[in-house]
């Protein structure tokens, strides 16, 4: 198995909109500290070509989700610039395989952060605490993938919308805010932010201690995604997209073929 040439089947599926077989079909001895590894050369790709790191995002947040794949943590991946739509934009459908689309909060980091963090430093490091939309558009045909290969393909990420949010906001409230998704107008899901690690903080400083063990820095600016608060939804080219998150305000898209 070649990690290099996994990396570059991964982005040209990408770049091409072209769905692939997971690798773990034809390699079963592939596992998820490889899956990073390919992870970290479709970073240097999206590099290459001239997208920038914009931030982070953490995956399989739930515990529902977690049982469910049968694991003890979340996986993680980058977010580059290439991927943000801006609030009220537009979300191309054509660009994508079978674009779904999650609600989620994101924080935005007013400071670098080199070491794992506890709850209240993980406070004490964001400037704004915003209502989000992920989209994620496994590379993997109809969505069928194990651990090892979702991580290799930056854990599904396509797109994501970060919303106003708020900059100051009490601590406590955070985890159990009331979440709803809608498209056209019309409540598709419906959740808490509790479903995020019990609390969305947790993902944050999961990823700070993720990015201390690899020996890597947060920065000042980044956006952080802290994962979905319920299931994936199908959207389609004419569809509205919006996420209303309690307290913080709403998101929104519109797809576009
Ligand atoms: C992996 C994407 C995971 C989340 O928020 O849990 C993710 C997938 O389900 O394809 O973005
Ligand atoms: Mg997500």
């Amino acid at each position: 198995m070649d990690k290099r040439e996994i990396a570059h089947i991964l982005f040209q599926a990408d770049r091409q909109v072209e769905e692939i077989e997971r690798f773990t079909k034809k390699y079963p001895q592939f596992g998820v500290e490889e899956g990073y590894e390919i992870q970290e050369i479709l970073l240097e790709h999206h590099l290459k070509k001239g997208s920038h790191l914009v931030g982070w995002k953490m995956g399989m947040t739930s515990l529902a989700k977690m049982r469910q794949m049968n694991l003890k943590d979340p996986i993680h991946g980058f977010l580059t610039d290439e991927m943000q739509v801006s609030d009220k934009g537009v979300m191309s459908v054509k660009k994508r395989i079978h674009p779904k689309v999650e609600p989620e909060i994101a924080f935005l980091l007013k400071q670098d952060v080199h070491k794992a963090l506890s709850a209240p430093e993980a406070f004490s490091v964001i400037s704004c605490i915003a209502p989000a939309l992920e989209v994620i558009d496994s590379r993997f045909k109809d969505f069928d993938f194990k651990l090892p290969d979702v991580v290799a393909d930056n854990c599904s990420s396509s797109g994501f919308v970060v919303g106003g949010g708020r900059t100051r906001f009490p601590s406590q409230r955070l985890k159990n805010l009331g979440i709803v998704l809608e498209i056209n107008g019309k409540a598709v899901q419906f959740g808490s932010s509790a479903a995020i690690l019990g609390d969305p903080i947790s993902s944050l400083i999961e990823l700070s201690k993720i990015k201390e063990r690899e020996g890597k820095v947060l920065r000042a600016g980044e956006v952080i995604l802290a994962g979905g608060a319920t299931a994936a939804v199908t959207f389609q080219a004419g569809d509205h997209v919006r996420a209303l998150v309690e307290g913080l305000g709403s998101v929104e898209f519109f797809a576009k073929a």
